[in-house]
């Protein structure tokens, strides 16, 4: 790599404030996957607000509605019959689940810090997040003495770690307290020894979880004691704080797990704990690296400055790296192997009630979040949502039986902790969708097509080929023959009918269909690719032949229902028409040009309608650009959505905060650079004008690929490609090329329409040079 780029990129990984969070939404957050805080930073007061990812009000029930299979094919009759306001209401009685909402995510409480520093004033004060080490600090002076804050959450040691240090030897005094709900929600106060408080409580509900926080004090010089709620310390020269938290999901005895978890780790020098930190986290955060040229350099800015230059129309080109790698930041800290999947607010939430209940919304907002997984080379952050959705199986199998009489495992618009899979809320537009489960699924096979591990396919083809035989029983026959869900919506716009009467429950809408294309087709392949299943594979095939095909309807567009309706709605956030753009992979501009046009009309129609108007909208919009190969049309959206989706500390706002557009941007910037989805690899198929030069490292590809690329004036110049496996490498460029492997030359065939072909060999690296 080039030392300048090198230098640029190491510089680009920090954002900062130069004044202390007010609110949530400018605090700055850290996590482990299952440990996750924002930090405020306040000098004299500070708050870091907690989570623990497995805290949720309540257990699990069957709440599958048991009148649902009576009135089923009533529904599918009014359906059939156009009486859309009947099978409307008799859905909302029949098919809700009882009682209507699954469990909701809690917040764990706050650490509270009350400094006794001298009246004097705070200055010189700055608070920043090194997205790369995982690390955030808070510095400043007051009087003549430096303090420093350091804080972060360790995977390896599974604790929240929050060091102060001074310049001045006896210069820290401070009390610390565990609360939560201005303790209204605390249950009971623990002293464990004389240096560790625990935080005890329920979370409520039926069944509802026991937690346990501990946070456990170790000082270097002057004293330390416990008064009531209290641990205080003074005078010390430097202080560090474990805090552990867990509740009865994982452990019986969290008590005892919090306690002694934050004991081992105390036994550590922090020096040690840090570094281990550091080490875990950049094995995975420095894996992929991203730079933008530019002539310009605005890290000197505090983020909320930046982000309003980009509000005033300017541009900030490494601000879009610094994004990019804050969305791969945002998935570390959130989503590690054995936490929860990342939810909505990843693992942020601060609010008792939270919006949407800071769950699984999975018509789109799940899945979005691990989008970025596998491109952004952090596919083992993806295995939280695979135990997910293989625990949805055993209740998606009793919703399947009890709803539908159907075999296989169904889920509908939403899922929580518990895996449940009845219908979420009393709401025509989104409740009643039987596809959750079947989109998920594709997340599985695309985890293989990027690792190509037999071993991983061998072990979800069964969930991959369970959610597919629900459909198998469920999908009903129209008159021409086509295999339709009924019911179901387009998730969630309403549709006109001729006679004025509009609704949302409908037969057959076109993301059911473009996701069971994709369903089937990824279970068709990996029946194949096991050897396994070969007459069941012939009569998928025949399901696959027969579900309704994309449809160009009277605008241009690709239609959203089976018959060609007006919506109610054209700017609706949700773009589920398009899903076999992206995420799926039927629509393409080479491959079927009449659909990527009507796509782009689409696109146009919803985006002149005010569309993306939330910040997941945008981002999908963003994917769908560079799915188009149309980087200007990506880079506005991008832009959009830091001006106007953005919050003052880089999270994506819906409003409110909802972490999806974070991840879902990041996924849509590795989309522009490179896409491999249509069985080759493509460098650079969105690019924009204003990112004429660059460089990004370490993407993944489909074919178990990382690639990096260089390009300048707009072209590629290099790009490199490690293999992980035998296998035949297929690439499209529209430049000549030279590809060699070491000294070698190596010998390509050429293929129609400027797509090039080699047998790449396991541990090698090719180089792809552009002959000028
Ligand atoms: C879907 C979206 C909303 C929101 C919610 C969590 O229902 O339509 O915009 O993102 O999920």
């Amino acid at each position: 790599m080039n030392t300048q780029i090198g230098t640029d990129i190491q510089q680009n990984h920090r954002l900062w404030f130069n004044q202390p969070a007010n609110v949530w939404d400018e605090a700055l957050p850290i996590g482990n996957g299952i440990l996750g805080g924002m930090v405020f930073g306040h000098p004299l007061e500070e708050r870091i607000g907690l989570n623990e990812d497995s805290l949720w009000y309540g257990g699990p029930r069957d709440r599958n509605n048991p009148d649902a299979l009576a009135n089923l094919s009533r529904i599918r009759q009014l359906l059939e019959d156009g009486q859309l306001k009947e099978a409307e209401d008799l859905s909302r009685m029949a098919l809700s689940g009882v009682p209507e909402t699954q469990r909701h995510y809690l917040p764990l409480g706050d650490l509270q810090l009350s400094f006794r520093h001298e009246k004097e004033s705070v200055q010189e004060y700055v608070r920043d997040l090194n997205v790369l080490d995982g690390v955030a600090a808070v510095i400043y002076k007051v009087g003549r003495t430096g303090y420093k804050r350091e804080i972060f959450a360790s995977f390896p040691d599974q604790v929240m770690a929050i060091r102060l240090t001074a310049d001045r030897p006896g210069s820290i005094s401070f009390t610390a307290r565990l609360k939560r709900g201005r303790n209204r929600y605390m249950d009971e106060f623990v002293k464990a020894d004389d240096v560790t408080i625990v935080m005890k409580g329920n979370a409520g509900g039926s069944g509802g979880m026991d937690f346990s926080t501990a946070l456990r004090a170790q000082i270097e010089g002057g004293r330390i004691s416990i008064i009531g709620e209290h641990l205080v310390v003074e005078c010390a020269d430097a202080v560090t704080l474990f805090l552990t938290a867990a509740t009865t999901f994982r452990h019986e005895d969290h008590v005892a797990y919090t306690v002694q978890t934050a004991v081992k780790a105390s036994l550590l020098d922090y020096e040690i704990l840090k570094e281990r930190h550091i080490q875990d986290f950049r094995s995975l955060s420095e894996r992929v690296s991203f730079h933008l040229s530019t002539k310009e350099s605005y890290d000197m800015l505090p983020i909320n400055e930046r982000l309003a230059r980009i509000h005033e129309q300017q541009e900030d080109l490494a601000l879009i790296s610094l994004y990019y790698q804050y969305g791969r930041y945002l998935l570390i800290s959130s989503s590690r192997p054995g936490s929860l999947p990342a939810n909505l607010q990843g693992i942020w939430n601060e609010h008792m009630l939270p919006p949407w209940d800071s769950k699984y919304t999975i018509n789109i907002n799940a899945q979005m979040n691990y989008w970025l997984a596998e491109s952004g080379n952090l596919a083992e952050c993806h295995e939280p949502l695979f135990e997910l959705i293989e625990r949805m199986r055993e209740p998606g199998r009793v919703t399947a039986k009890v709803m539908y009489d159907c075999g296989g495992f169904v889920a509908h618009h939403n899922t929580d902790i518990w895996a449940d899979t009845a219908p979420q809320d009393v709401y025509i537009p989104a409740s009643y969708w039987p596809m959750g489960a079947a989109w998920l699924c594709l997340h599985l096979w695309e985890h293989y097509e990027f690792g190509m591990d037999i071993a991983f396919l061998e072990r979800v083809y069964p969930t991959i080929k369970e959610s597919a035989t629900f459909f198998v029983d469920f999908l009903s026959e129209t008159k021409d023959g086509l295999l339709v869900t009924n019911p179901s919506v387009s998730p969630e716009n309403t549709y006109i009918l001729p006679n004025g009467e509009s609704g949302t429950l409908s037969i057959g809408a076109s993301m059911d269909n473009q996701i069971l294309h994709e369903l089937f087709t990824a279970l068709i392949d990996a029946a194949e690719t096991l050897g396994t299943d070969k007459e069941l594979r012939e009569s998928w095939i025949s399901i696959r032949n027969r579900l309704p095909q994309p449809t160009i309807g009277k605008y241009g567009q690709i239609q959203e229902w089976i018959e060609d309706y007006e919506e109610a709605e054209p700017g609706h956030r949700h773009i589920s028409h398009l899903f076999a753009l992206h995420p799926g992979k039927r629509i393409s501009v080479k491959e079927t040009p009449e659909w990527a046009t009507a796509a782009r009309v689409t696109l146009d129609r919803r985006i002149a309608n005010g569309g993306g108007h939330t910040g997941w909208s945008r981002a999908w919009i963003i994917n769908f650009w560079a799915r188009l190969e149309d980087g200007e049309n990506a880079y506005s959206n991008i832009q959009a959505l830091l001006a106007k989706s953005t919050l003052p500390n880089l999270l994506d706002n819906h409003p409110p905060f909802q972490i999806d557009g974070n991840f879902g941007t990041t996924a849509g910037i590795s989309e522009m650079l490179l896409q491999s989805h249509m069985g080759y690899l493509h460098f650079l198929p969105a690019l924009p004008n204003a990112w004429s030069a660059g460089e990004i490292t370490g993407l993944r590809a489909r074919g178990g690929c990382e690639v990096n690329v260089l390009w300048s004036d707009g072209e590629l110049q290099t790009a490199h490609i490690r293999s992980q496996f035998d296998h035949v490498c297929t690439v499209r460029t529209t430049c000549e090329v030279i590809v060699s492997e070491g000294d070698h030359k190596v010998e390509l065939t050429k293929l129609e329409d400027g797509l090039i072909q080699w047998t790449a060999l396991s541990g090698c690296e090719y180089t792809l040079t552009k002959i000028s």
